[in-house]
């Protein structure tokens, strides 16, 4: 196919002063913030559902995005033109990594067989482009709630039939990301969750999306694929009660259930709040628990209650974000990974480009802020001396484990009047705000 985004040429790095819509201003791949470059703090990734899949259908209304790779009338014809236009649309963006879903790359045939063939066509065409480009894939995922078979869930399903159909379908795809050297595999619980618990076994749904869990991690080892595995949180939508509702109560299930050693998280930020927390409180309670592995990077409207995957322009929140991202080391062997769609009013070809690039430079600002804030040392040297009580004394006793009721009673009994101090919120705020009007 010949080239689709005709007239747009590599996106260049212009620099803050920049006005040209198609120039990063912040992202500058090669620039050092502290140890690493941009590119590597940041391991950007282009999702292929949003940007190359996605039409721009929502409920009330049909596709807006009538793409050019969509023309011919042969499902597999499409999905190379979808793959080529991708593969251009990616180097010229200049992002390193891409993820999908085995559904989103290829069509599904009339039986399991035939829908596996396709997949073998369109990966390796996959591979070849990737060899082509430099471009790696960051991690694949198997789609496991658009078919109306996953009506009632995939692993947490009330029938054994989907179950299994579901076993193939990730037993295919861990093979497949495993081909393309696909550095993390994704787990996020499309409908697995329920309803109503009129009708749901939820003790029963709970320990059958452990054994599908173990059986994936038992099948990767036999295959010996080494990527890191990823459970993706979200609390609701579609299913009105998703199990992965949040990172801690994820953490809970993968404790209960000998899972802790084998996953991680890919903490996404519209899912975050969707379930009642800040983008930041998410990645903190993984990142604190030694469970942040990789960043679904995208935002959501607050105004709405649903999952709307926009591109990510809140410097605020990426601020606070790459401030945890950094505390936890980096994100290797993840990245961000750009689970957003540009809306649907803004359907020409260039608005894809203009939605990654002010996403990547909202990331970059953030990057570099958060590494000063970090530098500073200003906020961690206050809630150092916030908790200062349990370095000495009684409070040392506390975390030591050499206190016990009695002992603290007795302390109690003979201690002056408690004094407490300011917590300084207001304070921290401003802080926060002098850095990023500093830039
Ligand atoms: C949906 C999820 C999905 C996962 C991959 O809300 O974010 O896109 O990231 O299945
Ligand atoms: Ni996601
Ligand atoms: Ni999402």
């Amino acid at each position: 196919m010949s080239e689709v985004f005709k007239g747009i040429d590599r996106i260049k790095y212009e620099g803050p002063d920049s006005r040209n819509p198609l120039a990063f201003k912040h992202y500058n791949a090669d620039e050092l913030v502290g140890d690493r470059t941009m590119a590597d703090h940041l391991r950007f990734a282009v999702a292929y559902w949003h940007t190359f899949t996605g039409k721009g259908v929502d409920p009330f209304g049909a596709a807006t995005m009538i793409r050019p790779w969509d023309q011919p009338s042969n499902p597999l014809d499409q999905a190379k033109e979808r793959m080529i236009a991708a593969f251009e649309f990616m180097s010229k963006l200049g992002v390193q990594y891409f993820c999908f879903h085995d559904r989103d790359i290829a069509p599904e045939g009339e039986n399991l067989r035939e829908t596996n063939k396709n997949l073998d066509v369109m990966v390796d065409l996959a591979k070849q482009l990737m060899e082509d480009t430099g471009i790696k894939l960051l991690w694949g995922t198997a789609n496991l709630f658009n078919h109306p078979r996953y009506v009632h869930g995939a692993a947490t399903s009330c029938n054994a039939d989907v179950f299994a159909y579901a076993a193939a379908q990730v037993k295919k795809a861990l093979e497949i990301t495993k081909e393309l050297g696909g550095e993390n595999y994704v787990f996020w619980g499309g409908r697995e969750g329920y309803e109503t618990l009129l009708n749901t076994n939820m003790q029963l749904e709970l320990d059958n999306f452990a054994r599908f869990l173990h059986m994936a991690v038992d099948y990767a080892k036999e295959i010996g694929f080494t990527g890191q595995f990823l459970i993706e949180p979200k609390p609701k939508e579609p299913t009105k009660h998703q199990y992965d509702f949040d990172a801690a109560s994820v953490h809970g299930f993968l404790l209960k259930y000998g899972l802790e050693e084998h996953f991680k998280l890919n903490i996404e930020a519209n899912h975050a709040t969707l379930a009642g927390h800040t983008f930041q409180h998410d990645l903190h309670y993984a990142r604190i628990n030694g469970l942040l592995g990789s960043v679904d990077a995208n935002q959501g409207d607050l105004l709405l209650g649903w999952d709307t995957d926009q591109m990510p322009t809140d410097i605020y929140t990426t601020t606070l974000a790459m401030y945890e991202i950094l505390k936890n080391g980096g994100l290797q062997p993840g990245g961000l990974n750009f689970d957003c769609k540009v809306r649907r009013g803004s359907f020409e070809l260039d608005d894809l480009f203009i939605g990654h690039i002010v996403g990547f430079d909202a990331f970059a600002y953030g990057l570099k802020v958060a590494h000063k804030l970090l530098q500073s040392g200003e906020l961690e040297q206050f809630v150092e001396n916030r908790y200062a009580s349990y370095t000495s004394g009684i409070g040392k006793q506390i975390v030591d484990g050499t206190a016990d009721f009695k002992q603290l009673e007795a302390y109690a009994l003979q201690m002056p009047e408690i004094t407490n101090q300011s917590g300084r919120q207001e304070v921290l705020e401003s802080i926060i705000n002098r850095y990023l009007l500093q830039g």
